[in-house]
């Protein structure tokens, strides 16, 4: 070959590599800052708080906890299984109470995955039976015609398959068509506007179907569905890089990485939302520990995918703990709280210290009288679930929205508002 061709061959093969969706490595320091921030957590053992999805975000990552992280699964394993298999050790603990959804199931059974186990023996198919017992029930509430919705959502439904693929366990045609066809048929997985995590979570599923040929005769429907998938995040890509929003960027990362698609310049879209990402993580937009786990696999190149042949050799950097500082006392911010959907409407201003979380500002608000919620916790921390004594009914849920109209992408826990704000809480449906 001459210089030209030489030249040629180069330049096609940068083309090439630009139209590969690649994160390039990214500031150790930076992702190990954001590692430590999990470690709190895995000291966390009540089994309320337990989260199988920050052993796998770890596992991903390259980063380890070390003993921590070893006592961890031990607990994971101790509390799921006593849970969903009853087997027995201190009976009267009333948190035992609360058996995990379908896709705490599915998470736990990631989480083994990411400790290269796979669920085998008496116990392990007894878990297998229970997440596709889960998955068939939610394929009955889907029905024939696809009018009705899963008890949970598509997003756990997602899970659950992806779960039980890289366990390489085979499922029932049928259960896979149900999220083919809801991909296919999109006003299925939302009301309004695309969930970028929810559809990321589908081809996270599907592509480990494909890779694993579990369900042939569904192959090039699966393959469709995943080329479809990767389209609709891409034009879910806003001006400043996220495909969707900050929040769902790294598990849309997690599907579109290492991938390509013939005419579309997937690399260039792919380093807008790493450099989105990274500004807003520099930021300290996540402080969230689920949100975390779901982003450190992203930084390390690795998706949920890779759980099929998981690399529990590949050396990690030990997490240290860092000693948190006190803050000094801080001003006082006025926050105006605002329920219309209840009559009489609520309506109060509320001060705070600033940096106070949207919880504080709650809190506050009870404790002046003439207001009252309760929450219930997720793996994303407290779940607001009432507010003046009324719950969220099915498909219902109290939106967090900042006056006049923008639904807040933080949780009450971690949202802060700021001095002047006014908080709209309004019952909604999803
Ligand atoms: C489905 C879903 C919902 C559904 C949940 C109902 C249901 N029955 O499934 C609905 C539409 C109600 C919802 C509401 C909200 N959601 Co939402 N939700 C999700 C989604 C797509 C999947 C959650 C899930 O099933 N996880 C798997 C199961 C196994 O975990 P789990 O803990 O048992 O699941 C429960 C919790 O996740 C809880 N939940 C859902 N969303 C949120 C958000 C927060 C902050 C908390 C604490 C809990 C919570 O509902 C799940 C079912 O019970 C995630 C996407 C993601 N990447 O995680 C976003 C996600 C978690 N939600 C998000 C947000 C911002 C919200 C809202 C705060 C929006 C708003 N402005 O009001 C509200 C919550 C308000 C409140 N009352 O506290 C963000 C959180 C970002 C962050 N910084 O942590 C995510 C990541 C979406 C995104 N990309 O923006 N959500």
């Amino acid at each position: 070959m001459g210089h030209l061709g030489v030249l040629l061959f180069l330049l096609g093969g940068l083309g090439a590599l630009a139209d590969i969706c690649e994160i390039p490595q990214v500031d150790s320091k930076l992702v190990e800052r954001l590692g430590q921030r999990l470690l709190p957590w895995m000291d966390w053992l009540s089994l309320e708080h337990l989260n199988p999805s920050i052993y796998v975000g770890l596992r991903l990552s390259s980063l380890q906890a070390g003993a921590r992280e070893a006592f961890y699964l031990h607990i994971l394993k101790l509390s799921y299984q006593h849970s969903l298999l009853g087997l027995t050790f201190n009976d009267d603990n009333s948190d035992y109470q609360d058996k995990p959804s379908m896709g705490q199931l599915a998470l736990y059974l990631l989480a083994l995955r990411a400790n290269c186990e796979l669920v085998e023996g008496r116990k392990g198919d007894r878990l297998v039976s229970q997440l596709k017992r889960f998955l068939e029930d939610e394929k009955k509430a889907i029905g024939h015609n696809n009018k009705g919705q899963p008890h949970t959502s598509y997003y756990q439904y997602g899970l659950g398959i992806l779960a039980l693929c890289v366990h390489q366990k085979r499922l029932h045609d049928s259960v896979v068509g149900k999220l083919l066809y809801a991909v296919e048929h999109e006003q299925h997985l939302h009301q309004g506007h695309l969930s970028v995590d929810t559809v990321a979570m589908a081809g996270l599923a599907f592509t480990c179907l494909e890779h694993s040929n579990l369900n042939p005769n569904r192959k090039h429907q699966i393959t469709r569905a995943i080329e479809n998938i990767r389209e609709k995040i891409l034009k879910a890509q806003t001006p400043e890089g996220y495909f969707g929003n900050v929040y769902s960027t790294p598990l849309a990362l997690q599907l579109l990485m290492k991938s390509s698609m013939p005419g579309v310049e997937l690399g260039t879209a792919c380093l807008k939302a790493r450099a989105a990402l990274l500004a807003s993580v520099q930021d300290g937009a996540f402080q969230n520990a689920l949100m975390i786990s779901q982003l450190l696999p992203v930084l390390n190149g690795k998706s949920y995918v890779d759980l099929i042949s998981p690399d529990c050799e590949a050396p990690r950097v030990m997490l240290e703990p860092v000693v948190e500082t006190p803050s000094p006392p801080q001003e006082v911010i006025r926050v105006v709280l605002k329920v219309p959907s209840v009559s009489p409407p609520y309506i109060n201003s509320i001060s705070v210290p600033a940096g106070s979380s949207l919880e504080d500002v709650l809190k506050k608000a009870q404790k002046l009288r003439g207001f009252m919620y309760g929450t219930q916790n997720t793996l994303s921390g407290p779940f607001l679930t009432s507010v003046m004594g009324k719950e969220a009914g099915e498909r219902e849920f109290w939106q967090l929205l900042r006056a006049p109209d923008t639904p807040l992408l933080q949780g009450i826990a971690e949202y802060t508002p700021k001095d002047g704000e006014t908080i709209e809480l309004r019952l909604a449906t999803w």
